[in-house]
């Protein structure tokens, strides 16, 4: 059953369950309601980086941060496209374009955006962006384009947020979910562990998400990249069996959300990347960059692939499966 009113003390007794009983649970959970054998292929595209006037304490695009990573105006379009062509050709099945703004603005920019999100649909590939924060408006104009999924994380709990991000609050965050629910594009929300957060506040971002009015679409579970310049450069490296507590409960939640193992994997061996795959994780981010940060090569992850057993996820597989059963 799909349920959307956990509490916090059912969800601390998952999350603090044995870590073996939790995985065996969530490994049922992900066989009950997913296809244990696939894994969703995304490949991400930093379209516009660097200068963002935001104080997000975990990220290298932070203007007031001196990390190192140059401002770049927005990507042409036909950069945009030859990069999803490339990523397609490697296997990948979701398009990601992000961009270092607040929020989007109803500019040339954004036309341009537009376009880019049309055209990568055009090819076939699940298109999503990660822009900001959105009106209702923009995001019916993206979803009119062709926009398949919006990303915007929640990070952490609502108590912790504060300590990470000043220039805008959580109900913000939630708003522009809300409006991307409404124009009919699906949500990946999900969050960052490793950023000073205690258990409990894991647990009540995990709380936020599972009780959203409907569970986003994907959850990405970022272990957070420790760059240089930012002030969380010098916490400490995420435990994995952590990353595998989220992973498991995220998944024992939301059970037929596609749960993203996303950044940290650069740090991970390939054992402890497939106990997340054995514990409910079923979509990566493929390609050698993230966003600014190092990734895993195209050609590692399938070897992980070829020999965990697994295979890459077809891209719109949901409808293809509505349309089978309402013909
Ligand atoms: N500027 C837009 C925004 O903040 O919504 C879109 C891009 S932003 C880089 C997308 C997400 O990347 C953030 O919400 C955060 O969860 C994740 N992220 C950024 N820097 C990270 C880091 N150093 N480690 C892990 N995740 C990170
Ligand atoms: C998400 O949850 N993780 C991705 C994607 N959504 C946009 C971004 C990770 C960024 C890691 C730091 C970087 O490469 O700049
Ligand atoms: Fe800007 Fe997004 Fe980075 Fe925050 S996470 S500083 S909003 S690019």
């Amino acid at each position: 059953m799909v349920r959307n009113n956990w509490t916090i003390g059912e969800i601390q007794e998952i999350y603090h369950s044995p870590l073996l009983e939790l995985v065996y649970r969530a490994a049922t959970v992900h066989r009950e309601f997913q296809d244990t054998g696939e894994v969703q292929v995304c490949t991400l595209l930093s379209i516009k980086t660097g200068g963002c006037p935001e104080d997000c304490a975990y990220c290298p695009q932070a203007a007031r941060y001196d990390t190192g990573v140059g401002v770049q105006s927005l990507m042409k379009k036909e950069d945009v496209l030859a990069y999803a062509e490339k990523a397609r050709r490697a296997g990948s099945t979701r398009f990601c374009m992000g961009a270092a703004w607040r929020e989007v603005r109803d500019n040339k920019d954004f036309d341009r955006v537009l376009d880019m999100v049309k055209g990568v649909n055009e090819m076939g590939m699940e298109v999503c962006c990660t822009l900001g924060m959105l009106t209702e408006e923009q995001a019916r104009r993206l979803a009119d384009a062709g926009l398949y999924a919006y990303n915007h994380n929640l990070d952490t709990s609502p108590e912790y947020y504060n300590e990470i991000i000043s220039t805008r609050t959580y109900g913000d965050r939630l708003k522009t979910l809300d409006n991307v629910r409404r124009a009919g594009v699906t949500v990946c929300c999900g969050g960052i562990i490793g950023l000073g957060e205690t258990h409990e506040d894991r647990i009540g971002m995990l709380h936020t998400l599972a009780n959203l009015p409907e569970h986003p679409d994907s959850v990405p579970i970022n272990a957070l990249v420790r760059v240089k310049g930012t002030p969380l450069e010098d916490n400490p490296k995420v435990d994995h069996w952590d990353m595998v507590r989220m992973i498991a409960t995220a998944r024992i939640l939301m059970p037929k959300t596609m749960v993203r193992l996303s950044a940290g994997r650069t740090e991970m061996s390939q054992a402890e990347q497939a106990f997340c795959f054995l514990a409910g994780a079923n979509s990566i981010f493929a390609g050698e960059k993230l966003l600014t940060t190092p990734n895993p090569s195209f050609e590692e992850d399938m070897q992980m692939f070829d020999l965990l057993g697994l295979k890459p996820r077809e891209a719109f597989k949901d409808e293809k499966e509505l349309t089978v059963l309402n013909p």
